[in-house]
């Protein structure tokens, strides 16, 4: 008989990064979650919540991000889509790049897969280009899989985050809510 949980895990995750780092930070974090369920998501596991520096201008305001395993059915482009409808509900306006913003949502690992589309004017790369050298990105992922391997050059996430700097580990804090 074939178990119910080995037919889930044929069902490969997806990982998403929420960044918010205007107004109340927690409460923009909790609407795209909200959302997220809203439209049929299905979320695994949410990390618990990180604080760290703007990057790369450590000027702006500080950043409060997560990480969400997900499960979904929808292409990349659909999924895509969503968040993009999110980011707008939850009150993100157009700014340039790496300013500060409401609600920021990108797409860290899509079912494992490596990927280039275009989307309008929208370049989508799974997995996320920049995520590598991003603290926000791998402490967050780790809590939700300690056993998460690069798609595209297979290094395990314990590898990666052993060649962060020192400043990387010093630079991040847990919240408490
Ligand atoms: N997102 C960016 C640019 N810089 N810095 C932190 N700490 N957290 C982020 O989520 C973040 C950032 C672009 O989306
Ligand atoms: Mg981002
Ligand atoms: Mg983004």
């Amino acid at each position: 008989m074939i178990r119910l949980d080995t037919l889930e895990k044929q069902v490969k995750s997806t990982y998403l990064s929420i960044g918010s780092n205007i107004g109340d930070k927690f409460k923009n974090i909790e609407r795209a979650i909200n959302l997220l369920n809203k439209n049929n998501i299905l979320i695994d596991k949410i990390s618990s919540y990180y604080e760290t520096p703007s990057w790369p201008k450590k000027n702006f305001p500080k950043f409060l991000n997560i990480v969400l395993k997900i499960r979904v059915e929808l292409s990349l482009n659909d999924l895509f889509k969503i968040i993009k409808k999110i980011e707008k509900q939850v009150g993100r306006k157009k700014a340039p790049r790496n300013y500060p913003r409401i609600c920021d949502i990108d797409i860290i690992d899509f079912k494992g897969l490596c990927m280039k589309t275009k989307l309008n004017n929208n370049k989508i790369e799974t997995p996320h280009p920049r995520m590598k050298n991003r603290n926000f990105v791998l402490f967050p992922l780790y809590e939700v899989n300690n056993t998460w391997i690069h798609p595209k050059t297979k290094e395990n996430i314990h590898s990666i985050i052993n060649q962060f700097k020192n400043e990387d580990f010093s630079d991040i804090k847990i919240v408490l809510i």
